[in-house]
């Protein structure tokens, strides 16, 4: 908790280290209360940095350790042989080989920041990244900083019986007074944001499993006692990433063990330490009694992400922060693919694909058209930790696919072994990258370079000419991109767009572009602002099918009639696009309604749109997972992010109504499509069984927005007879929504009895109560004063981030209708569990400060109440910089 003014570190400022390390030797007296660490350093003069004539200096970064000893090549230093200024410890020396050796300790046990040392539960863990390596020791702790690690670990026997850290385990014995040790080494170098160890009392799932090359490796996945029923999707998936990327990329796992933690407290999804991945233990455990199909794809894409780190992150690093997303897109995008890949058909891989596309708009979009706006690699940043962002990730992983768009799936994979040929064990940057796909491609990519420099969206405005005559169809690209904070004017991005032409029958038309022939998607290159596309041999008025795939992240402006749209939602050969064509359907009417409800007017859907909806409900040769997604309305977040002036009530009654009209006027389709989407036999997570099931609960959802007694008989069928937590959780919520029906008696009795039983049954399991606390905090029936409430519940924490994210930040971020109430409560509890949670852990606390971002985007009186919650934040004299920064930017 700092109380001065938070520093601003520029991307342009980096200067290469002055000393390397060579080898980390560690050794660790765990204790909770105390725990001692004896860190020897071999490091070699760095000659390639200057030093801008001023005197060579080792630095040395440190945070909240109490510094015992140092000792520079045998000899001790005193206080005067060095200068300790905030993190910063630098010791004046300008030999060419130093051995430094420095103990210091720590405080474990009273870390409730769960960066650096922690301990959970009674177990000690870590997590490093960012710059978390330094609540250890004095280091370097920069990703340009790579060393080999060896690492004694000595604590309780009976206590922390598993002691874990990165690479191979060398030694382990008894030692005197009921401790025991183990040695560890990892023989590659790394930067210490890698670094982790863990002792505690765990058990383990384990096999030895096949590589490629000859070799097996034991790979392991740990969790507290009790868990290990659910160790095995986990596993599963281990073994699928590690055949993917032999099979995909070439690359193989580099150690003879690789190991999965589970942790009950951890602020993010997981870390790819090396050799011991650290995970939230939402990521890991799982079985149909207490996880969704939800739960189990998350599992699968955050075990490959995390084990893909391992080439893409670990083997080629960051050179410094500002290039997080050369790791993160890059293996997102890798994740990405792995899922899609598992799931293995077209139609699979689009409903991904959709997938990505809803989060880029649900989440990206509104962060790149707000305060926090940044680039792919941003030029400067308060607190690094505020970085790990839906741009640096999930645009980062479109700015990859965007790669592979343009060069082709062989193109690109000769790319990444040119990439890794070049940079193995090195830390490098977003240009070197670029450079790798550029000399494999032999393409020019310096137009390329500014989908890492320019925040914002980029609109790209289509108009269409059809010549009859001529038989020419041309189509003009208009391409520009809002102001960002910092970025007035932008220069044109350079964007693939993949193009098809529809004919009257639906069908695809050849596409013929300067005489030469494309097949029937044409991926064409918009350089310009403006430029225009003329193919030829067009024997009749097309419908331009554009963007197919989402071959960019861009806002696509095209003046589409209903009855194109409708034609596209009916035909495209293009899911995602396909899809798309449905979703503009229902943005025009939500908006519209959204308008009509603001003002007080009747609320009213065509039938044209009816018709639509029912049509692909009923049609049996799509899948059931793509026909969910089609039939799956834009969120409120969605819809507000089209809005000048967002009025969050109006969406959010525009939006029921329109689901309570399809619920209606579609009844005995939706019941009889959920009769027929069911899924027989024992629950398994596959790609077909999980569509079906999405399609039957969206039925239900359907069903219960206009509820009738029916409805709700159905959905407390559901849940009494679930032998699924997907199917179960999937009635509790159309209970829950349909609490305050009043076509139904009991409405709310109904949902009490469903939550109250869910509860006593799953009290138990702390991912289910999470559940618990997310459904309720985000039905729109629940006040300020409700989620009050549930915090005095005993199962309540703050301390826990899964469980203090479950209610106050589902509540402040996912439930639009309580949280912008028009007396502003909701921005003052918000205001409140921000301070509050900022005492304990900044990183939650500033995840939580962001669900205020788009304050401006509201109307003038809840506006007025934003900025004062806002304004009650950045006025407490005791702040994180991750709070501080991202309150600042708010309100600059
Ligand atoms: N590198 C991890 C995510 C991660 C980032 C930061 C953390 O602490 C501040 C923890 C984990 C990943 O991409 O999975
Ligand atoms: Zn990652």
């Amino acid at each position: 908790m700092r109380t001065d003014t938070p520093q601003t570190i520029y991307r342009k400022d980096y200067t290469a280290p002055s000393y390397l390390v060579d080898a980390v030797e560690l050794g660790f007296d765990l204790d909770p209360a105390r725990t001692v660490v004896a860190n020897r350093l071999t490091l070699r003069r760095n000659d390639a940095a200057g030093t801008g004539g001023a005197r060579r200096e080792i630095e040395l970064y440190g945070e909240e350790l109490q510094l015992v000893a140092i000792r520079l090549n045998g000899k001790a230093l005193g206080a005067r042989d060095y200068a300790i200024d905030g993190a910063l410890l630098r010791i004046p020396c300008d030999a060419q080989d130093v051995v430094l050796e420095i103990e210091t300790i720590c405080v474990p046990e009273t870390n409730t920041t769960l960066s650096g040392l922690y301990v959970s539960n009674g177990n000690f863990y870590t997590q490093c990244e960012a710059e978390g390596f330094r609540r250890i020791t004095y280091f370097p702790d920069r990703p340009d900083v790579m060393a080999t690690y060896t690492v004694m670990l000595r604590a309780d026997k009976r206590q922390f019986p598993v002691l874990l850290s990165n690479g191979n385990l060398i030694e382990e014995g008894d030692l005197p007074d009921g401790r025991h040790y183990a040695l560890w080494e990892d023989p590659f170098k790394k930067p210490s944001y890698l670094f982790a160890l863990v002792a505690a009392s765990l058990v383990c799932q384990e096999e030895t499993f096949p590589l490629q090359d000859g070799r097996r490796a034991l790979l392991q996945v740990w969790v507290e006692e009790g868990n290990l029923d659910k160790t095995d999707y986990a596993m599963q998936s281990l073994k699928r990433s590690i055949r993917w990327d032999e099979e995909r990329w070439n690359l193989e796992l580099d150690l003879d063990r690789f190991m999965i933690v589970a942790v009950g407290d951890f602020n993010m999804g997981a870390m790819e330490n090396k050799g011991l991945n650290i995970f939230n233990t939402k990521y890991v455990l799982a079985n149909p009694r207490v996880a969704t199909d939800v739960d189990f794809q998350g599992i699968e894409a955050v075990v490959g992400h995390e084990y893909f780190h391992n080439w893409t992150g670990n083997r080629v690093t960051c050179r410094d922060w500002f290039q997080l997303s050369l790791k993160e897109g890059l293996t997102v995008f890798r994740d990405q693919e792995f899922s899609a890949d598992m799931i293995g058909t077209a139609s699979g891989r689009a409903v991904t694909r959709i997938d990505q596309v809803r989060t880029l708009r649900q989440a990206q979009f509104p962060e790149d058209a707000g305060p926090m706006a940044h680039p792919v690699r941003p030029d400067s940043f308060v607190e690094i930790n505020n970085f790990y962002t839906v741009t640096v990730y999930e645009k980062g992983a479109e700015v990859v696919r965007m790669y592979q768009t343009l060069l082709g799936r062989d193109g690109f994979r000769k790319g990444m072994d040119l990439y890794f040929a070049r940079h193995d064990e090195q830390a490098v940057t977003c240009d070197d990258f670029r450079a790798a796909m550029a000399d494999a491609g032999g393409r020019d990519l310096s137009q390329f370079e500014r989908w890492y420099s320019q925040a914002g969206t980029p609109v790209v405005q289509a108009e269409t000419h059809y010549d009859a005559e001529r038989q020419t169809y041309t189509l003009r690209l208009v391409q520009s991109c809002p102001a960002t904070p910092g970025q007035a004017g932008k220069l044109p991005f350079h964007i693939p767009v993949a193009v098809g032409l529809l004919g009257a029958d639906g069908r695809d038309l050849p596409l013929t572009l300067d005489g030469v022939d494309l097949g029937t998607t044409a991926v064409l290159e918009l350089v310009e602002a403006d430029q225009s596309f003329v193919f030829g041999g067009v024997r009749e008025q097309p419908t331009p099918s554009i963007l197919r795939d989402f071959s960019a992240p861009v806002i696509l402006k095209y003046g589409y009639s209903d009855a194109e749209l409708v034609l596209l939602f009916s035909h495209d050969s293009d899911p995602v696009n396909r899809w798309e064509a449905g979703q503009r359907l229902a943005m025009g009417r939500l908006l519209k309604l959204a308008e009509d409800a603001a003002a007080g007017r009747s609320l009213d859907l065509d039938d044209v749109f009816v018709d639509a909806m029912r049509k692909m409900l009923v049609d049996a040769s799509l899948d059931p997972a793509f026909r969910e997604q089609a039939l799956l309305l834009p969120s409120e977040t969605m819809i507000a992010d089209q809005m000048d002036v967002v009025d969050p009530m109006a969406i959010h009654m525009a939006r029921q109504f329109v689901r309570a009209d399809i619920g209606a006027r579609l009844r005995s389709e939706l019941r009889a499509q959920y009769d027929a989407s069911q899924t027989p036999g024992e629950y398994s997570p596959d790609a077909e069984s999980i569509g079906r099931r999405a399609l039957k609960n969206l039925c239900l959802a359907y069903l219960c927005a206009a509820p009738d007694e029916a409805a709700i008989a159905l959905a407390r069928r559901q849940f009494d007879e679930a032998g699924n937590m997907t199917d179960r959780v999937a009635a509790l919520g159309a209970l829950v929504h349909a609490r305050a029906s009043s076509a139904v008696a009991d409405a709310a009795a109904h949902a009490d009895d469903a939550l109250r039983r869910f509860y006593d049954e799953f009290q138990g399991e702390a991912l289910v109560v999470d559940k618990w606390f997310a459904m309720q905090a985000s039905a729109p029936t629940t006040d300020v004063a409700a989620v009050r409430a549930l915090m005095t519940h005993p199962a309540f924490t703050l301390r826990n981030p899964n469980r203090a994210r479950s209610l106050v930040s589902t509540f402040c971020g996912a439930n639009p209708v309580g949280f912008h109430a028009p007396d502003g409560s909701g921005y003052a509890f918000w205001a409140e569990s921000v301070i509050a949670l900022d005492a304990l852990n900044p990183q939650v606390a500033s995840r939580l400060a962001r669900a205020m971002d788009r304050w401006r985007r509201y109307a003038p009186a809840l506006q007025k109440h934003m900025k004062k919650a806002l304004q009650q934040v950045a006025g407490r004299a005791t702040l994180s910089n991750d709070v501080r920064e991202v309150v600042g930017k708010a309100l600059a």
